[in-house]
């Protein structure tokens, strides 16, 4: 099918671990509980201001399995109320599979803009009307050797092409012990227009060549509380024939960061990721 690209406003967050403090979690706390949602409706306010035209949210947007029913519920009638395509690929934290959150209800009957990646071999959704194709993979479990961009498709749509995963870019400093790991190739061969990538706290553009751009949301509230990252969420902006632009908006105070202030990584040049 044939698309005309037209600008196209990304709404990008991830890692919310949303139920982190629920009273099956381990570490309930009635108040960080509390703090954590309003945060996260925050986050909604302040995409719904933006006018995005969709909402991404590449993993660990729940804690665990075991959330309290109403955290479900809360978190579909905010994607209700922002009322924009939101697509979620699941991260390690909320994997697909066996005893998965997603299939405690079905989220997308109260929310009927959300959409789930299920399949841990990836597969994609189209939305025509915004001229806009979106790939990813879903986490299986905690299977450490889970790679989000081994064996992409080829690009095949005509509009925008956005590519979403949940794991660990590889680094010159980083610990390669790390699992679900991200190359810069891997991110340059998916030859998409925005990578949302999601696993880190810590908000940050990543290297990946020069057509693509890829970056990690961070977590809106860091669940070390003290830590002072995170706190941010991204809106990137496409534009036919123009540069992307990127911002990193603060959900206490909403201030903005441009793109030169955001933190970027280099990719390490010396790993290669094992075939798959
Ligand atoms: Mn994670």
């Amino acid at each position: 099918m044939t698309s005309i690209k037209k600008p196209l406003k990304v709404f990008h967050t991830s890692d919310i671990h949303l139920g982190a403090y629920d009273k099956k979690s381990g570490r309930f706390s009635e108040a960080n509980k509390i703090k954590q949602e309003k945060n996260f409706i925050r986050l909604i306010d302040i995409g719904i201001a933006s006018n995005a035209d969709v909402f991404l949210i590449p993993g660990d947007l729940f804690d665990n399995a075991r959330v309290d029913q109403e955290t479900l519920e809360l978190f579909a009638e905010q994607i209700k109320r922002i009322a924009i395509p939101t697509i979620v690929s699941p991260g390690n934290h909320d994997h697909v599979g066996p005893d998965s959150v997603f299939d405690r209800i079905d989220l997308t009957d109260i929310a009927k803009n959300l959409f789930i990646f299920r399949d841990v071999e990836g597969s994609s959704f189209i939305f025509d009307d915004l001229g806009l194709k979106i790939w990813g993979k879903a986490h299986t479990e905690q299977v450490p050797d889970f790679r989000p961009f081994s064996n992409p498709p080829k690009r095949d749509y005509d509009g925008w092409y956005i590519c979403m995963g949940h794991g660990h870019y590889i680094h010159p400093n980083a610990v390669q012990r790390h699992s679900f790991h991200i190359s810069g190739q891997e991110l340059i061969d998916l030859n998409c227009d925005y990578v949302a990538l999601g696993h880190w706290e810590q908000y940050t553009i990543v290297e990946s060549g020069n057509t693509t751009l890829a970056a990690y949301s961070g977590a809106p509230e860091s669940l070390a509380h003290e830590s002072g990252i995170g706190g941010k969420v991204l809106i990137v902006e496409l534009i036919p024939e123009n540069e992307k632009k990127i911002s990193a908006i603060s959900i206490s105070d909403s201030t903005a960061l441009n793109q030169e202030e955001i933190p970027f990584l280099k990719a390490d040049p010396s790993y290669v990721a094992p075939s798959s």
